[in-house]
């Protein structure tokens, strides 16, 4: 049995058992989407977002694209991570020395506890799309440190914890548009600041056509005693635009720019209406997840169709197991 290791019980985590007569290794919640749309004043769609336990309720960062289309950050509050209060204002991000430091756009957080805070890596804008890095310990005033990267990358995700002394990011080098191309890199800094030592982790899969324009990190990842376990998007370019799937990887423990087992197929691809119908058709993107330590529950936030938030679960032993047996 594969085990969830430096990880909290969770109780109350968001769950469904897998239906009768259903083999899928990644089952959808069956009341998707959990977060329509217009949900706040001024948030037509929120999705691609990042939620925390919070005491025992739960807390998140969320993407909102407003009513001008451009993207920015909301916290939402939820008691049992399903049905979520977003709220109407977007989060007023401040440099250290407690001035607003504001970007024309933010999108696709990742949170995770670290050490002394929240912290949260999402995408932005300094001169072409960048990823940033700020914190909070409320989830009311929040700090930003410098911008991790130069433009371009526009996929970010935080390790929970140093490894051999490191803070670790994966990201994904990009351009400044929707990125035809795309790979999975690992940045490593001794201090949140300096970002350097960048090594490919892995490729696109031109082979496997559901991964074969572009991948990237989804989740933060889960510490397992198999190894971290990430779920990452994977592109397919077609004759009407791209469709994005998602799949799994268990990295190395010790050195996690070494791949253990890549998932050969997708694990969930749109097919419900809220995945292949909104303002973007065909998208499942993985941004978050919520485990159990205690029964190796994960549920999996991911964003449908550029529109909506839906939930979709598995455990660690099923993704594992499937891992093991099916791997590229
Ligand atoms: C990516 C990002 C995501 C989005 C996806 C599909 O490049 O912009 O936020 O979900 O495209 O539109």
């Amino acid at each position: 049995m594969a085990k969830i290791i430096n990880g909290a019980p969770l109780p109350n985590i968001p769950w469904q058992d897998r239906p009768a007569g259903c083999d899928d290794v990644v089952w959808r919640y069956d009341a998707n989407p959990i977060i329509p749309r217009n949900p706040a004043k001024g948030c037509a769609r929120v999705f691609n977002s990042a939620v925390v336990p919070w005491g025992d309720e739960y807390i998140g960062v969320f993407r909102a694209d407003h009513t001008v289309v451009t993207p920015a950050l909301h916290v939402g509050h939820s008691k049992d991570g399903i049905n979520w209060e977003i709220d109407p204002t977007p989060i007023d991000w401040r440099d250290e020395n407690g001035e607003p430091f504001a970007s024309t756009y933010y999108y696709d957080p990742r949170v995770t506890w670290l050490e002394d805070a929240y912290y949260i890596v999402w995408c932005t804008d300094d001169h072409g799309p960048v990823l940033g890095l700020g914190k909070t310990n409320d989830f009311k005033s929040f700090t930003r440190l410098p911008n991790t990267t130069l433009p371009f990358n526009r996929n970010g995700v935080p390790f929970p914890r140093k490894v051999n002394g490191k803070y670790l990011m994966l990201n994904r080098p990009s351009d400044d548009g929707h990125t035809p191309f795309g790979n999975i890199w690992l940045s490593e800094s001794p201090d949140l600041v300096y970002w350097g030592k960048h090594k490919l982790v892995m490729a696109r899969g031109t082979d496997l056509w559901w991964e074969s324009t572009k991948i990237g990190a989804g989740n933060v990842p889960i510490e397992t005693d198999e190894g971290w376990l990430v779920f990452y998007h994977g592109v397919v370019n077609t004759c009407n635009g791209f469709v994005y799937s998602f799949g799994a990887v268990l990295l190395d423990l010790e050195d996690p720019s070494k791949v253990l087992y890549r998932g050969k197929e997708y694990l969930i691809t749109p097919e419900k209406d809220y995945e292949t119908t909104g303002f973007v058709p065909n998208v499942c993107f993985p941004c978050a997840t919520l485990v159990d330590a205690d029964t190796g529950r994960i549920a999996i936030y991911y964003g449908a169709a550029d529109t909506y938030v839906a939930l979709a679960f598995t455990t660690v032993d099923d993704v594992v197991k499937y891992l093991k047996e099916n791997h590229q």
